[in-house]
């Protein structure tokens, strides 16, 4: 009998237009999604724990989130912003909106309380009224830092605080030696699984890594959709990552870093074909669609393709 489950692993900003048309369109196929969120992003300020993926990937369910920006609420206001940055300027480099400072203060006070992080998440689902499941990678506390020309950093310092810039000498995950997955990340990730467009390094990379969701993918029929067109990635920081792990800044790099369990890769309708034959080379199926995801119908095709796919 096929599963009707289907585990996807999901970045921030990047991964937020697909998050949003599967949930529009996938119960046509009748299939479950199971929204696996990266938490390696995590980190503390203001006092508070504030975790950017699993809100992006939140507010796109709740149908809040931001999109011009990517991340945040929309229509959210900047009091607090803008007050803390006239008596504070140094620290007010992580631009936290009011509505959205909300949440981060409620999912503080109930960490305070000793709540996992997935039981957190679970309650923010629930009072945001968002059916679908959304599990963060993992309860344990894991970061992605960045060693650069001008120290190691997390990963938030690195692009919010100081905008990209430092030159990317390596890529470090904090945390991995004590992290275990959530049972629920294990079992959304160990059938039907697509891997969403995020930084491959920075946001994939920290969930699939997890001790025993590799050993489960490679036993799954994994879909994945390329982050990069050519050698540029449709946003963030992926191409100076990728250079600093020593992968190829492309579809190609990207699909040997998944190459153990990647079965199908979706490519941008403009890659070349040599990159496409250089993927198939690998082992892996590659195809050439649009995933530029524009409007609701390309939302609505790209959801039909993987469903057929998977
Ligand atoms: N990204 C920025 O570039 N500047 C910000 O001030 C900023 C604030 C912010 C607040 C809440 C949130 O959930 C995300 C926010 N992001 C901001 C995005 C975030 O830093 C990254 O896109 C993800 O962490 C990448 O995984």
């Amino acid at each position: 009998m096929t599963s009707k489950r289907l585990g996807v692993v999901c970045g921030g900003s990047g991964s937020s237009k697909f998050v949003t048309a599967l949930k529009s369109f996938l119960p046509v196929y009748s299939r479950t999604p199971v929204f696996v969120a990266n938490v390696a992003d995590n980190f503390w300020h203001y006092g508070l724990y504030i975790c950017p993926d699993v809100d992006i990937l939140m507010y796109s369910l709740a149908g809040k989130l931001d999109t011009k920006k990517g991340w945040g609420i929309e229509n959210d206001s900047s009091k607090f912003h803008d007050f803390y940055a006239s008596l504070n300027p140094k620290e007010a480099w992580f631009n936290l909106g009011d509505a959205d400072m909300a949440l981060s203060i409620l999912r503080t006070q109930l960490i305070k309380k000793g709540w996992k992080l997935s039981r957190i998440t679970e309650h923010i689902r629930k009072v945001l009224h968002v059916k679908e499941a959304v599990v963060p990678a993992t309860d344990d506390d894991v970061q992605t830092l960045i060693k650069t020309s001008q120290g190691e950093m997390h990963l938030q310092e690195f692009w919010v605080k100081n905008k990209g810039r430092p030159a990317v000498l390596g890529v470090e995950y904090g945390g991995y030696s004590n992290a275990r997955p959530n049972g629920k990340t294990l079992f959304a990730l160990s059938d039907r699984v697509l891997i969403l467009p995020a930084n491959p390094v920075s946001s994939i990379q920290p969930t699939v890594n997890l001790p025993r969701v590799s050993e489960r993918l490679m036993q799954a029929r994994v879909v994945g959709i390329s982050p990069f067109v050519g050698s540029k990635p449709y946003s963030g920081p992926a191409a100076k990552f990728m250079r600093a792990i020593g992968a190829e800044p492309s579809s190609f790099g990207v699909a040997k870093l998944y190459s153990a369990f990647l079965k199908i890769f979706l490519l941008d309708s403009n890659e070349d074909a040599k990159t496409v034959q250089r993927i198939r080379d690998l082992g892996i199926e590659c195809q050439r669609r649009n995933i530029c995801l524009r409007n609701t119908k390309d939302g609505k095709e790209i959801v039909n393709e993987i469903a057929n796919l998977l």
